[in-house]
């Protein structure tokens, strides 16, 4: 049903791109209702309008809190044009009709961004303004509301084409809109009282695909405070995942004065090493699996020097991530156009919660920052300085593996993992194949499960190959068998107390 407008009312915090809505809407013989500075604004451009005050026969209080919270505005934006009820109620309070609702919140976010003073970020959620775009969405039969600046000269369009009128089903896309307007504006307030990052849906990216070419894939958020891309091309759905896998591992090494190397791929690390320079520390990474790196992901916590951009140019890697490069180093990168060079920024704001669909819903959780509950030793021994600090790095690890996990580490350096296995002893045979087939020697590596061990098997295994200390958070009702075999062979055992699952 096609709908002419006459009447609106428009109160908006930024006026640009306002005033050929307002020429238009004047053009067309408008009535057009306003509030203080919006009324301001559309008389400089030489057009009439009702101060909202003539409506409410209140002046704005509270220092502009209440403007619009009146029945009077309410009432002509809610009103059933179509039912007799309404109407007679309309005459009777002597309340004017309004087709058409034109706001632009108050800037929560972009506050945010500038003031840490809570007065002010307060101050600046917009009660008004959501309620009148709800309440202008809820009657979407009789009115438009447009809630984004984006659409006014789209809104201009439509007004030329169709002599002031609107159809059913434009105004039931602006209400849509609307809100969506409503929920973002939500999100981040919700965020700002409950330290959340919740997504707003405000920054959708269509991907080329999502995991695979015939997906359908998208990402939601903006990740412009987190890295400066540059070089190379767009990030696939896949490469993001591995960024996230890596960026979240990275962080367990903050506070790491050696330069440490990681290599993410398929959700897994693959490749981790701990070592006196940059270099070093990407060779032993990198050796670790030499296989697995092929399109990895890989990651650093120092600066890239041209000795290691080299080292790394000479294999494929999809995405490298370090919080600077130096410029030669970075000249010797970019050589590749496709390439992706993230530059991440120091104490990026990275979210804290979590979320995974499952069936017709969302898991939510916190993100795994935990490391240990308790470090106690039960095995037949201490564990030597070194085997703690090795034990220690693995442990971290482990938990960047998918479950069941083992995670196998000699001097500081990955060289064994199994991971998404369903049975912890095949994870621990994976590892040790991996080991082996980069002729690996287990003596005196060490071992992390990212769970307790249902039977002894593993420790068995484990000490079969030469390792001789194991991290393992405990909690079965069989540890005394794992427990009793490594005092009666010398090993050292560490629980944590915390389990690790990675799913
Ligand atoms: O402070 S409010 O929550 N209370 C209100 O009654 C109200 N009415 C409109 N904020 C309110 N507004 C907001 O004022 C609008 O959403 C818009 O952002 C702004 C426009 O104010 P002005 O026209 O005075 O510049």
């Amino acid at each position: 049903m096609q709908k002419k407008i006459q009447s609106a009312l428009i109160s908006v915090f930024y006026k640009d791109g306002l005033a050929p809505l307002v020429q238009q809407l004047h053009e067309q013989n408008v009535t057009i209702y306003s509030t203080g500075g919006t009324q301001k604004f559309i008389e400089q451009q030489g057009i009439a309008c009702v101060p909202v005050e003539n409506l409410t026969h209140f002046p704005s209080i509270l220092g502009g809190r209440v403007k619009t919270l009146h029945p009077c505005v309410f009432g002509g934006i809610l009103a059933r044009r179509d039912n007799e009820q309404d109407l007679a109620e309309m005459k009777e309070f002597k309340i004017p009709e309004i087709d058409l609702v034109i706001v632009d919140l108050y800037p929560f976010e972009q506050t945010l961004k500038q003031t840490s003073e809570e007065k002010l970020i307060i101050e600046k959620i917009d009660i008004g303004g959501p309620s009148m775009i709800r309440a202008a969405g809820k009657n979407y039969k009789d009115l438009v509301v447009i809630s984004d600046k984006a659409d006014y000269a789209g809104l201009v369009d439509l007004l030329k084409a169709q002599q002031g009128a609107t159809t059913l089903e434009q105004r039931r896309s602006y209400a849509a809109k609307a809100f969506e307007v409503a929920m973002n504006y939500d999100i981040a307030i919700n965020n700002f009282f409950n330290g959340t990052i919740l997504q707003t849906l405000n920054d959708k990216q269509v991907m080329r695909y999502g995991e695979n070419p015939h997906q359908q894939g998208s990402f939601y958020g903006n990740l412009d405070e987190v890295f400066e891309q540059l070089n190379g091309k767009a990030l696939s759905y896949n490469n993001l995942v591995d960024v996230d896998g890596a960026v979240q591992l990275a962080l367990e090494f903050k506070e790491e004065k050696e330069p440490v190397f990681a290599i993410f791929k398929h959700t897994n690390v693959c490749g981790i090493a701990i070592r006196p320079t940059l270099k070093q520390a990407w060779d032993a990474a990198l050796a670790g699996d030499p296989e697995s790196a092929f399109g990895g992901v890989i990651i650093t916590n120092k600066t890239v020097d041209k000795a290691t951009a080299d080292g790394i140019s000479e294999i494929f890697f999809e995405v490298l991530i370090a919080p600077a490069f130096e410029p030669e180093a970075l000249e010797i990168l970019k050589a590749k156009k496709n390439r992706i060079i993230l530059q991440i920024k120091p104490d990026a704001p990275l979210a804290k919660t979590s979320f995974k669909s499952i069936l017709n819903g969302t898991l939510v959780q916190d993100i795994d920052k935990g490391n240990f509950d308790k470090w106690e030793e039960v095995g037949g021994r201490e564990c030597t300085q070194e085997e703690k600090e090795n034990l220690a790095f693995a442990n971290l690890v482990c938990k960047h593996l998918k479950s069941n996990a083992i995670a196998l580490i000699k001097n500081k350096q990955l060289v064994g993992k199994g991971c998404g296995q369903t049975s912890r002893v095949d994870a621990l045979r994976h590892s040790i194949e991996k080991a082996k087939q980069f002729d690996f020697d287990l003596h005196g590596a060490v071992l992390a499960s990212d769970a307790f061990f249902p039977f002894d098997d593993c420790v068995k295994l484990a000490h079969a190959e030469g390792i001789e200390a194991i991290i393992q958070p405990g909690g079965s009702i069989r540890d005394k068998d794992s427990i009793a075999y490594c005092k009666e062979n010398n090993l050292a055992m560490v629980l944590t107390g915390q389990r690790h699952f990675r799913h």
